[in-house]
């Protein structure tokens, strides 16, 4: 079963996204996301340019090989760019094998290991009593795990704090933004802040932050002590990640669960944080870690070391990647939660799906496939828009990360 046509469709309905479209000669179509936030084009172009004349006249059927030929084959190994055109491909080829062999994704990655996905929402407000209300929503929605940011006195622009109605959406300007960081009114007012949410939710709702990367990993070894009698599910990306054994610090100091990945982008980002059982979750997606493929390969790594599975869910990955992580949510030993935002409306539009939201799980789309596709006529409609993600300085000035 030969690939015939390989399209990049590049839409904004909303936000950016880039969708990979395989077809066969039997006609039968598989979609991958290759969605990389303020890089799109990037991806965009080393798909058209370099995957998709290796891609036709392959066996559509030979998802292994085309992972390792796409890998290997171009010398030049890992980074976001690279990992999320392969993954692009390899999700499609996986779409259209369970399309062929008339089954949902997960039953050819063994079949379901639990009932639903147990997914968190984000409960974000510049006020303590904002951040309440929002959670007390989802908790009347039935999720039964929600992620906590506000806003920090003294800092106008903090990270993760839905400015007003919509979808959160980190990504503006062409030119990104700046906004001015302290760490010292951060650590001062988070703890406050998970006090007032675990006593008027008790101790059953999982609750989350995300420190996004701003700590040393000292720096995050005392949020996360003095985070300990709030009993967070986990505290995520507390220090940058490329130095893994920085992580050995933040262990030594606490038992707040931590969770990294999300811009990890292959098995290697974090070989040394599982199997020193510096981390809880691992939270790489398959639009970045090289598709189901590799992505499964990571957890199936993880899992030999107690650690779990915590994908990234933002908007940014389009609902491609949604219903993908869905299928290897459901069926991996090792899963620990599934991030997600739903996305907006008109994005829905143009990724047509049947992955369901119901009392706080998702659940995989039960047709051949993933059950999603991409609109190309609609998506044609949105044109591409430049957008950047912010950038983030000291009170001095000094880049930090955002
Ligand atoms: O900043 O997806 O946990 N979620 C996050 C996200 C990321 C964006 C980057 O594109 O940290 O909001
Ligand atoms: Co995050």
């Amino acid at each position: 079963m030969r690939i015939v046509d390989a399209r990049v469709i590049v839409t904004c309905p909303g936000r950016n996204f880039v969708t990979l479209k395989l077809v066969t000669e039997d006609g039968v179509t598989g979609v991958g996301d290759a969605t990389l936030n303020g890089r799109e084009l990037a991806v965009a172009s080393y798909l058209s340019e370099h995957v998709v004349p290796l891609l036709i006249g392959r066996d559509a059927a030979r998802i292994e090989d085309t992972w390792q030929y796409l890998y290997k084959g171009a010398y030049w190994r890992r980074g976001p760019v690279t990992m999320s055109a392969i993954a692009a491909v390899d999700t499609a080829l996986w779409d259209i094998k369970g399309k062929v062999a008339g089954l949902p994704v997960y039953q050819l990655l063994g079949g379901r290991s639990r009932e639903g996905v147990t997914v968190y929402g984000h409960a974000s407000a510049d006020t303590v009593d904002g951040v309440l209300a929002r959670a007390a929503d989802f908790v009347r929605q039935g999720y039964r795990a929600v992620r906590v940011q506000t806003g920090v006195p003294g800092l106008s622009d903090v990270y993760g704090v839905h400015a007003g109605p919509g979808v959160y959406e980190p990504a503006g300007a062409a030119v990104p933004t700046e906004a001015v960081w302290s760490t010292e009114r951060y650590l001062d007012h988070v703890p406050a802040v998970f006090a007032r949410v675990r006593e008027e939710f008790g101790p059953h709702l999982k609750l989350l932050h995300d420190v996004h990367h701003r700590l040393t990993p000292i720096e995050a070894a005392r949020l996360g002590k003095s985070l300990e009698p709030y009993a967070l599910t986990w505290m995520e990306d507390p220090a940058p990640a490329e130095l893994q054994e920085g992580f050995r610090l933040i262990r030594r100091h606490t038992t707040t669960p931590i969770a990294v990945g999300e811009v990890f982008n292959s098995i290697w980002d974090c070989q040394r944080l599982v199997s020193e059982q510096l981390v809880d979750y691992v939270r790489a997606t398959v639009v970045h870690a090289g598709g189901i493929t590799h992505l499964r390969r990571i957890f199936d790594f993880a899992a030999l070391y107690h650690v779990r599975s915590g994908s990234h869910g933002a908007t940014d990955l389009s609902p491609v990647c949604l219903a993908a992580a869905l299928h290897l949510d459901i069926s991996i030993p090792n899963f620990g939660l599934q991030e997600y935002m739903p996305h907006a409306e008109v994005t829905d539009e143009v990724f047509p799906h049947t992955y369901r939201f119901a009392e706080g799980y998702l659940h995989p789309s039960e047709e051949p496939g993933l059950g999603v596709d991409i609109d190309e006529e609609l998506a044609a409609r949105y044109p591409y828009k430049p957008a950047a993600l912010p950038v983030n300085r000291l009170e001095d000035g000094t880049l930090h990360s955002w």
